[in-house]
């Protein structure tokens, strides 16, 4: 059914005019823009509900097998902006809301990001599910339903606040509470045996209840559910110990419950090893697991049968535990015997790693795992030893090693499938940190390249250059993104060169005009605008960005009439609350704004935003209006990058390394249209064990030399001159991620930028080969991928 053409939008309007008066209980006259976005998104709601019944129905009817995602993150932003494009309700909702004076991007703004998730995981986790909707393959997503999401973002004197992100402080109109699905998740205390059983006798638990959201897809032909756990206590209050009148004990079991779902871990790629954060992974993948089981037996008698119509996704080893715990449901709960359910569980699980860096691979000490989860480290050193006999493995690759568990090697061990993120990073995992592993398992790592949806990151986000491919290639690109490829033999067509170039001119003039309403900085729209959005990371090197700019800026004010090409460069990102190195990054790039945007000199040429608080519904707004796309992080470090594939699709060039996904990017937008620099990543591994590296090419940059020193001087932060020396010694004499070494092909990558710039037929061309050629990031080819590489899934539509 298209929604588009079925909906009647008379019945949109009492639908809204009904939920306005008898959800929220206001007239017309006294609503609020809360109260239009209240009943705009349970009305939405509602029209999902159908598809969404109708996809449950088919599952049950076909006994298709399902797949399950489980990830500690969702970061699905807005929901009602899926819900707007996905039912292609749009242009009837602006002329309803229209008639009561309302503006739907008004109401669209008054939604809060959901921000279950720290950056590309977690978002990429929120464009799988879209895309598994619109491809019909079912499927539920789980996770947590944290009280509190990532931390909201300030600045103070340049300087990184985080303050608590109070998503539910109202209520959440896209969830349905099902108390009927939940489930005690056990913790800590001993195992016995018993008549030759192991019994764990847990000295806690709590409870995890169920939220529902439906997921629908695009065209409203399919709706999936994300089911997201909170934790309630067990019981309200240990009556007994209040009586007795301890009142602290009397409330541990809520307490603890409280803070189990409490908030969202805020560290990317580092793991701190909190007792906590254990828990929560715990109490996802429990719940998880004994709720798949439920559902798998009130379908099936045979639980031989899971590994047919079960598929469980690991997102990361954050649900690693999902290996012991499965073992453990099905031989302590189900009575079956270890062999058979350790073959079930291998069978039904797979892993995605996302990352190579070390000190992110996550490891628990044997000493909190055995005290929080005693039954898991049993069966944990059991899968270790069983292991180890039937490989004749190494000793390098043991799961327990070192009074510690590897998650790694866990979730590794326990899965048929384990993939990399993109070509580069998979053929990086076979050879480096499972190379071991994959010797031993030669066919079980494959490469499952990111994607991200189309419907969200160009058609929503995106709609003046939609309505432009729109009428070049017609309609259904949207579910089918390879049609992109139809601009290409355009891209020298002038007329298609000037609409697609308008629409970014539109989407750059939005921008400046809210960078000016929000942050009172003066931007020219015709400048280009170069965008670097993403944590913020040493490895991703918003510095080497930034000492760019300090060169570029002094160059400038050198030669004020040398025909420079206007640039703004944009920041946006949030350092991990713990993370010195990223928070000094941030704070020079606030100080360096101050001082250019304030610089009479320079202002014609050279601005630099900072937008605060960085985050999906920020992105929106960045990203279609970018010219440049900065994807610069040393090469072997970044995964893949999702931001970039982004970028490409809305039309932006990119100037990258050959790190992850902009390897791929490259390929297939063509080496012409791609702004290349830097070391490969095995030139990068050289150099970095290279003594002396940074000094050798400092020695040899006299630009790296100036900016240094005019770091070094206090150019930025009179007031307390000192205050970056951190920064300038640690490119001297540690630059781990080699900022130094590449700075001089960066330069000459961006002066190539300029030039190209000014050719603006030349760009557009370039433009538009980029657009036609993004289709194979569509995130509906990675799902596709992963139904038949790993899940063995059928799509039911
Ligand atoms: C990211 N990882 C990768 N981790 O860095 C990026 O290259 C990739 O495109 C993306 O995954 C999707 O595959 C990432 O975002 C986290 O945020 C973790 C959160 C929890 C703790 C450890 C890091």
């Amino acid at each position: 059914m298209n929604m588009q053409t079925a909906v009647v939008p008379e019945q949109l309007r009492q639908k809204i005019l009904d939920h306005l008066t008898y959800a929220q209980g206001k007239d017309i006259s006294h609503a609020s823009i809360y109260d239009w976005r209240m009943a705009v998104s349970l009305s939405l709601r509602d029209m999902i509900v159908d598809p969404w019944f109708n996809a449950t129905r088919q599952i049950y009817e076909k006994h298709g097998k399902r797949v399950y995602y489980l990830s500690m993150e969702f970061l699905i932003g807005r929901l009602i902006e899926d819900a707007v494009t996905n039912l292609g309700v749009g242009d009837a909702l602006d002329a309803i809301l229209a008639d009561y004076n309302v503006k739907l991007n008004d109401v669209i703004e008054n939604e809060p990001d959901a921000a279950l998730g720290n950056g590309g995981l977690g978002r990429l986790a929120a464009c799988f599910l879209e895309s598994m909707s619109t491809l019909g393959c079912p499927a539920y997503g789980y996770g947590i339903r944290y009280d509190f999401g990532l931390f909201a973002q300030r600045f103070e004197g340049g300087r990184q606040v985080e303050m608590p992100e109070d998503w539910l402080m109202h209520p959440n109109p896209w969830e349905f509470v099902r108390p009927e699905s939940q489930y005690t998740i056990p913790f800590k205390g001993y195992v016995s045996v018993e008549n030759g059983k192991s019994v764990w006798h847990a000295s806690e638990a709590v409870l995890a209840r169920a939220y529902d959201m439906p997921i629908i897809g695009w065209n409203a032909e399919w709706a999936n559910t994300l089911r997201l756990w909170g934790a309630l206590p067990t019981k309200l209050l240990d009556l007994d110990r209040f009586n007795s009148g301890d009142y602290t004990a009397a409330a541990a079991p809520e307490a603890l419950a409280r803070t189990l779902s409490r908030v969202l871990y805020p560290e990317d790629t580092t793991e701190n090893g909190k007792e906590l954060r254990l828990k929560q992974e715990f109490f996802l993948t429990s719940a998880a697991l004994q709720d798949i089981i439920r559902r798998f037996l009130s379908e099936f008698d045979d639980l031989a049968l899971l590994p047919e119509k079960v598929a469980i996704q690991m997102n990361d080893t954050h649900p690693a535990l999902a290996g012991p715990e499965l073992i453990r449901l099905l031989v302590d709960e189900h009575d079956m015997a270890w062999e058979t359910a350790k073959d079930i569980a291998t069978r039904c699980l797979s892993y995605t790693n996302h990352t190579l860096l070390p000190e992110a691979l996550e490891r628990w000490s044997t000493w909190l795992l055995g005290r929080v989860l005693p039954r898991h480290m049993q069966i944990i050193e059991r899968i270790d030893a069983e292991h180890k006999k039937e490989s004749g493995r190494p000793d390098t690759v043991g799961i327990v090693m070192n009074d510690e568990v590897r998650m790694g090697e866990l979730a590794f061990i326990m899965a048929h499938r384990v993939n990399g993120v993109s070509a580069l990073h998979t053929d990086l995992m076979r050879e480096t940190v499972f190379a071991d592993l994959n010797k031993l398992h030669p066919n079980r790592i494959v490469n499952e390249t990111n994607g991200v949806t189309p419907r969200r990151w160009l058609k929503y986000t995106n709609p003046s250059l939609s309505n432009v491919i729109t009428d070049v290639v017609g309609s259904g690109w949207e579910a089918d993104l390879d049609k992109l490829a139809d601009l290409a033999p355009l891209a020298g067509n002038t007329g298609l060169q000037k609409r697609v170039m308008a629409s970014k001119q539109e989407n750059k003039e939005r921008l400046a005009e809210w960078v000016k309403g929000h942050m009172g900085i003066e931007i020219d729209p015709a400048a280009m605008f170069d965008v670097q959005v993403k944590r913020i990371h040493e490895y991703k090197r918003q510095h080497l960005n930034l000492f760019e700019t300090i060169y570029r800026w002094n160059e400038i004010r050198k030669n004020p009439t040398a025909g420079w090409t206007p640039r703004v460069k944009f920041f946006g990102g949030k350092a991990a609350p713990g993370y010195f190195m990223a928070k000094q990054i941030i704070r020079l790039i606030n100080d360096v704004a101050e001082v250019i945007n304030n610089d009479p000199v320079t202002k014609d040429f050279l601005k630099v935003v900072y937008p605060p608080n960085y985050n999906v519904s920020m992105a929106e707004k960045l990203i279609p209006a970018a010219d440049l796309s900065e994807q610069i992080s040393t090469s072997g470090k970044e995964a893949s990058g999702t931001g970039n594939m982004k970028f490409t699709m809305n039309g932006a060039l990119t100037i990258g390394t050959l790190d992850g996904a902009n390897v791929e990017i490259r390929e297939h937008v063509g080496a012409e249209n791609f702004f290349l620099f830097g070391m490969t990543a095995q030139e990068a591994g050289e150099c970095a064990r290279t003594p002396d590296h940074a000094r050798n090419a400092i020695g040899k940059s006299q630009a790296l030399r100036d900016v240094l020193q005019i770091i070094a001087e206090g150019t930025f932060n009179r007031a307390e001159p000192g205050r970056y020396y951190d920064i300038v010694d640690n490119i001297w004499n540690h630059d781990p991620f080699l900022v130094a070494s590449d700075f001089e092909d960066y330069l000459a990558a961006q002066a190539d930028v300029d030039a190209a710039y000014r050719d603006r037929s030349r760009w557009a061309e370039m433009a538009i080969l980029n657009i036609a050629s993004s289709g194979f990031f569509s995130s509906d080819r990675t799902i596709r991928g992963y139904m038949a590489d790993v899940w063995d899934a059928k799509s039911l539509l």
